[in-house]
């Protein structure tokens, strides 16, 4: 306990044996190793003193045994999901590193023998003990454990984690609910607490969020991406040529602006149908594929008098499918745009057939929701492809610079060589003001900068002047000759490498240690139960009175996690979910703060006007019915729900803070 593994900690089997992760620790490659122990080493000291539990934990990889119908392995090396192999690689390199004793099953039978399940009882209706304190597994292994587990099943499914990449919402998890309100899916109902299951990207929090691990660069390696030279490409995102179909339109104008490449499979004989002028490199092994996005490159550097600037920015194409896929974060990690397709209207379980069958109602309003909602510009575009124009305009805008200028002051220029422009502001968008270099020019006013006024030798610059415009004809910035040279280019016209910090080794360290430490599915005390309420409610009207906040003379649940206090309470408008709410005053819901609210208390010190108030099990309760004023509790703690919404309720939806760059996790969470 207390430190992290530098060696393999898997405990022997039942034969006595090491087996599992110690394999990956010979083969990892030395960068991912330095990569996790620097990531261990930040936590360590981030972490100081505090004790930690070594857990024994098995991860069975469901989808990997025979008896699953091997549903992924056939396909991954042919251009099928490798995402889901990318996540569980990092997982059981997390739990590894953080030092926990691991095993590892990919079969039936390993896994009988790990749970202990005597030889030739398939069924066993017996309870065994458990000789593993957490058990991650995935849907296809939760069926195989419910078939193999006997009675140990319901005694000790509270240790089970779900890696589910999609997530299940709480309205599909309840097999009453399910079954009479029509979310019954193929996944089943499994009644377990809805933060048993863990995806890829943080869906809704009614999940934990698992995630998984980009590739990070250090600063060399971004110093020398933003060095490197100009070459007009972009890399197309589509592994299988299917992706391709009825893209040519876009295509076309694409390879109207630069060189298109793809990493799309094909067997030996029979190269993929994409157009012509595509660079097919084929599947590439990932470490390949990864120089190529280092490679792209869109150029700007037109009309900047031929001076060999690299300010290209590399573009990384989105053609809708596959949603929600690690490749678009580490082509951003790798300093590219990610553009993709907004899907209007958005796809979901109800409409379209990749999502059918999945435990959840959640619109995805673009290829990568993620990526649009928590990285944004200037490193995530998002666009309607059916519309050629705003496409074209798109790559067009990418293509200049997305880094606005402007001087600090107005500057009076003395004579034809009078040198420097004293500083400039610049603006990256989602950065913030930064303060840019010295600029060498003649004589400002033959800068042919749009929107400059003035004449002679005094200039009123416009509050705002853009990169490429202020570049155009042969660099008028000029003095004594020398023109406008690169640092000017260097320092603004990259849209820089960026991966979220909870993409990081560290970032996805610093989540799992703290579910291990904290989360307790087998102790929780369960919510109060219908009518009881809470006992003294530790909410007071905020002073702004739009919202509930924790009294601070409230006192605390000795233990609780994350800790209460970080709660935030507001009726959402109609129509809105939990999720998006909170999301809209840059918080995020918690749904074990749900019972704290659960209350006519709650309603009262919101001063909503409760005509009536009813018990009843539904998902988006706690609610207020607007015609006929009824205020509606939850009475089954399993459907708290942050996801859902309908025009009829306006939801109580209980927010908290959370840490920068890791929305898993409140401020006080660690
Ligand atoms: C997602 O699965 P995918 O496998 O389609 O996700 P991608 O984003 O394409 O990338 C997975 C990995 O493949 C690697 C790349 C990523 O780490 O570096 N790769 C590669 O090694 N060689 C190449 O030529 C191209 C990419 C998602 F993750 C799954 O959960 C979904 O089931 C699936 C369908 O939506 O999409």
């Amino acid at each position: 306990p207390g430190s992290f593994s530098e060696q393999p900690v898997s405990p022997p089997g039942p034969d006595g044996q090491r087996e599992g992760v110690s394999n990956l620790h010979e083969e990892t490659d030395p960068a991912a190793r330095a990569q996790w122990a620097l990531a261990a080493q930040r936590l360590a000291r981030k972490l100081g003193g505090t004790q930690r539990d070594q857990k024994q934990i098995l991860v069975h990889i469901g989808f990997l045994t025979e008896e699953s119908g091997d549903v992924f392995s056939p396909r991954v090396l042919k251009g099928g999901p490798l995402g889901e192999m990318v996540q569980w690689a990092d997982i059981l390199a997390a739990l590894f590193v953080l030092g926990h004793g691991l095993r590892v099953t990919v079969s039936l039978k390993e896994l009988q023998s790990n749970l202990g399940v005597p030889p030739g009882r398939g069924n066993c209706p017996l309870t065994v003990p458990l000789p593993f304190d957490l058990i991650y597994t995935d849907y296809h292994g939760l069926q195989q454990m419910k078939q193999h587990m006997g009675l140990s099943f319901r005694k000790y499914r509270c240790r089970i984690r779900v890696i589910d990449t999609f997530g299940t919402e709480p309205a599909y998890n309840h097999e009453e609910y399910a079954t009479l309100h029509g979310y019954r899916t193929n996944w089943g109902y499994w009644n377990l607490n809805p933060k048993q299951f863990m995806t890829m990207f943080p869906h809704t929090p009614d999940n934990s969020f698992m995630g998984f691990v980009s590739e990070e660069l250090n600063q060399t390696e971004k110093q020398r991406i933003k060095a490197g030279k100009a070459s007009n490409m972009a890399v197309v995102y589509g592994k299988e040529a299917s992706i391709w179909k009825g893209k040519e339109k876009v295509l076309s104008i694409l390879s109207e602006h630069m060189e298109v490449h793809g990493t799309v499979f094909y067997e030996s004989q029979r190269p993929p149908e994409v157009p012509a002028f595509v660079k097919n490199h084929g599947l590439l092994p990932q470490p390949e594929f990864q120089q190529l996005l280092r490679k792209a490159k869109v150029s700007l550097a037109e009309g900047t008098g031929g001076a060999a600037i690299p300010t290209a920015l590399p573009l990384f194409i989105g053609f809708g499918f596959p949603y929600e896929g690690p490749a678009p974060l580490e082509a951003i990690a790798n300093g590219c745009v990610f553009l993709q397709s907004r899907f209007s209207p958005p796809h979901s379980s109800l409409n379209h057939e990749f999502f059918r069958g999945k435990p959840t109602s959640r619109e995805v309003f673009s290829q990568h929701p993620y990526a649009e909602r928590f990285i944004g510009k200037p490193h995530v575009w998002t666009v309607d492809y059916n519309n050629s124009e705003e496409f074209e305009a798109a790559i067009k805008a990418i293509m200049r610079t997305q880094v606005s200028l402007r001087p600090i002051r107005r500057q009076r220029v003395l004579g034809l060589h009078q040198e420097t422009m004293p500083s400039w502001e610049f603006r990256l968008p989602g950065r913030g003001r930064q303060v840019g270099p010295r600029i060498p020019l003649t004589s400002a006013c033959e800068a042919d900068i749009p929107g400059r006024t003035g004449t002679g030798h005094t200039c009123n610059y416009p509050e705002w002047v853009t990169l490429p415009g202020c570049c155009r004809s042969g660099g008028r910035f000029a003095a004594g000759g020398t023109r406008l040279a690169g640092p000017l280019h260097h320092h603004v016209a990259r849209v820089e490498p960026y991966l979220p910090y909870e993409y990081t080794c560290e970032g996805m360290l610093e989540r799992i240690h703290a579910y291990i430490q904290h989360q307790d599915f087998c102790a929780a005390p369960g919510p109060a139960p219908p009518g009881a309420g809470v006992p003294k409610s530790p909410f007071v009207l905020a002073p702004n009175a739009t919202h509930l906040e924790w009294a601070r003379n409230a006192s605390l649940a000795p233990g609780a996690w994350p800790p209460a206090y970080s709660l935030r309470a507001w009726l959402a408008a109609a129509g809105r979910a939990c999720t998006d709410a909170c999301l809209d005053r840059g918080l995020v819901c918690e749904p074990s703060f749900f019972p704290f609210l659960n209350s006519q208390d709650a309603f009262q010190k919101l001063q909503v006007p409760c005509d009536s108030t009813e018990w009843e099990m539904n998902h988006l309760y706690p609610a207020f019915a607007q015609p006929g004023r009824e205020c509606l509790l939850q009475k089954e703690p399993l459907l708290f729900s942050c996801a859902g919404a309908s025009a009829k309720h306006r939801r109580l939806c209980p927010c908290r803070d959370f840490r920068r760059g890791q929305v898993a996790l409140c401020r006080d969470c660690l």
